[in-house]
């Protein structure tokens, strides 16, 4: 991927055939660092919405879509990039200093995360032009 601090990421996937698959994540395994948080987002029937518009200072995070589709949108100070999020176990490592945008959600989309900290309304950056100064400043 060419927007800094991001990645892609393959969870363990295993297909039971008739019986269905199950995918596993695994903290400091193929998520790598220590989940502290994990939440889901929904009920995203609104073709129009759209969700993200920051980054995060420090948080790291990575981001699945384990039902339907949406696009991911990155940004770093020099780079943005689309991703189309539709594999259940394939899903994007976001580190510190990601300017993230979601839209375009299927209306049976569902998006899991896992977080390496707790919430914190601090570390949001919801300002774009402070989120260029801060991707520009080199910090991660
Ligand atoms: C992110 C993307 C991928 C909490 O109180 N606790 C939480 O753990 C979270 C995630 C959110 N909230 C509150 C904060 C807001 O008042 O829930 C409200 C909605 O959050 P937000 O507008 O930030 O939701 P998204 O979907 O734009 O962003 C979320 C995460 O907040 C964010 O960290 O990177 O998903």
């Amino acid at each position: 991927m060419k927007v800094r601090n991001c990645r892609p990421i393959n969870l363990k996937f295993i297909n039971d055939g008739v019986d269905g698959n199950l995918v596993v994540a695994e903290g400091s395994r193929n998520i790598p660092f220590d989940i502290k948080r994990v939440y889901f987002i929904n009920n995203l029937s609104n073709k129009e919405a759209i969700r993200g518009k920051h980054a995060h200072k420090k948080l790291k995070q990575v981001l699945f879509c384990i039902n339907g589709s949406f696009v991911l949108t990155l940004e770093d100070s020099e780079n943005k990039e689309e991703v189309l999020m539709s594999k259940s176990h394939t899903g994007v490592y976001m580190g510190p200093g990601v300017w993230h945008t979601m839209s375009a959600f299927s209306p049976n989309c569902v998006i899991l995360v896992f977080a390496s900290d707790h919430y914190g309304k601090s570390d949001y950056i919801r300002d774009y032009p402070k989120f260029r100064m801060f991707a520009k400043g080199g910090q991660r």
